[in-house]
């Protein structure tokens, strides 16, 4: 798809002045990184061939073992998405009553809780990792707490060493949302292997998609059979049910996708890492700008270009910039703005009335995710810091551009 750039030198080639947007079709954050197509057609018309479309055929027994290599995990579950294995995770390890968790994540996290008849408790999270804060944590614990779900938020690890501890000493079940931290580790062990079970997304706007899908990963051989077990109806063999399940399954379709990924995935997180370089090098020099940093000690997929925005040194409020991008159509994003306290169900429940997570708000109002990935290319990277620029150094006559235009529609 060929995506024209009209050039933006000066202040009136902004769009949201009057200019022409500079892409002609959306930048999207979140575009499907596609791997190697021949591949995945010879894998589709395999699929076709052998007869057997799901219910754990040769593409899903593949991606699992290719899953829990890379992790260093002893089992890898497939399922049919994230939200799914986090629930199915949650019934086998039996829990009951409320999960601690972070507002600040997609809202997925806490619906496949709440889904589950579980009460999420959300607690802020530390400044630094933007990740539960292990401190807060501890805070929460009461006879309620059934466990503690932490989120792996933009691929950067959680304090694992200090959730688990907390754990470790009240008792209570530990499992990590690694939704965004496919190829990521922490202190050099790869994600995939901490607390009871983490639980990766393989949904399109992953690093690496299988469409849509997820991988639930233990090194607890107990929990990886009854895991399986509830995510195909609670089936042993043929005809014998023997615990309450659902239908969690990744189909043929989806791991032959996730296996073509796999095998690609180290090209699409070099081109994160370029991109994340050059956003990096040239917004660095935006005073009020700054992109949340990745740990260079451990690996990454760079998949979440996250930049916040202080609007006492830009003059520039996060809204306003988000204004501008999307009117140049860059389709930048506020994730996971406002926070799950804010959403409803949760917003709406006297238990999160008056709730106030103040590190978690402050996140959310001065963040923005830029696209990154393989449609992404230099050129795109470049004009999207030259449009922030030109933006930023001209603060108050776009804010007065932004006043004049329509708000940012409710769901934007
Ligand atoms: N935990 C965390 C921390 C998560 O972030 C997620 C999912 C989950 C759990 C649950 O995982 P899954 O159950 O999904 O496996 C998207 C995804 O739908 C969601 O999977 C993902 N997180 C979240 C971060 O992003 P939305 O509501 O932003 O989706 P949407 O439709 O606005 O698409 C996002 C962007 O991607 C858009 O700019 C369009 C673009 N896009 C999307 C799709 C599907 C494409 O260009 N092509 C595509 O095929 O949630």
């Amino acid at each position: 798809m060929l995506v024209q750039i009209y050039p933006k030198s000066c202040f009136n080639d902004l769009a949201v002045i009057g200019g022409n947007p500079a892409f002609n079709v959306p930048l999207h954050v979140g575009r499907p990184n596609i791997g190697n197509r021949v591949e995945f057609i010879q894998r589709i018309n395999a699929v076709l061939d052998s007869g057997w479309l799901t219910n754990q055929g040769g593409q899903v027994a593949e991606f699992e073992r290719r899953v829990a290599e890379m992790t260093g995990a002893k089992h890898c579950v497939a399922v049919c998405n994230a939200t799914i294995g986090l629930g199915i995770v949650a019934k086998a390890l039996g829990w009951s009553g409320e999960v601690i968790m972070p507002s600040l994540t997609f809202v997925a996290t806490a619906h496949a809780m709440q889904w589950m008849g579980l009460t999420p408790r959300f607690c802020d999270v530390d400044p630094e990792t933007r990740t539960l804060d292990a401190r807060e944590v501890e805070r929460l614990v009461t006879s309620r707490t059934a466990g503690i779900l932490g989120v792996h938020l933009w691929g950067r690890p959680c304090d694992v060493e200090g959730l688990s501890a907390v754990a470790r000493r009240y008792g209570l079940g530990l499992i990590f949302d690694a939704a965004h931290a496919l190829g990521c580790s922490y202190r050099g062990t790869s994600i995939g292997s901490f607390g009871d079970a983490e639980v990766f997304s393989f949904h399109a706007t992953k690093v690496a998609n299988s469409f849509e899908g997820g991988a639930i990963t233990t090194n607890n051989d107990d929990l990886a059979g009854r895991i399986r077990l509830m995510g195909n109806f609670g089936f042993r063999g043929m005809d014998n049910v023997v615990d309450l399940g659902t239908n969690g399954k990744m189909s043929e379709v989806s791991a032959a996708m996730g296996n073509v990924s796999l095998g690609s995935l180290e090209g699409f997180i070099a081109s994160n890492r370029r991109n994340y370089e050059l956003y990096r090098n040239i917004l660095a020099t935006q005073p009020g700008l700054s992109i949340v940093a990745f740990d260079r000690s451990e690996r990454n997929n760079f998949h979440y270009i996250v930049v916040e925005i202080d609007e006492e040194q830009t003059g520039l409020d996060r809204d306003s910039l988000l204004a501008v991008l999307r009117a140049e159509n860059v389709l930048a994003r506020r994730y996971f703005w406002p926070g799950c306290h804010k959403v409803e169900p949760y917003r709406s429940l006297p238990a999160y009335a008056g709730l106030r997570l103040p590190v978690t708000e402050q996140i959310l109002s001065r963040n923005i995710v830029l696209p990154t990935g393989t449609a992404a290319q230099e050129e795109d990277v470049i004009m999207v810091c030259k449009i922030i620029e030109l933006a930023i150094s001209n603060a108050g006559a776009v804010r007065s551009a932004v006043c004049a235009r329509d708000p940012l529609p409710v769901d934007a």
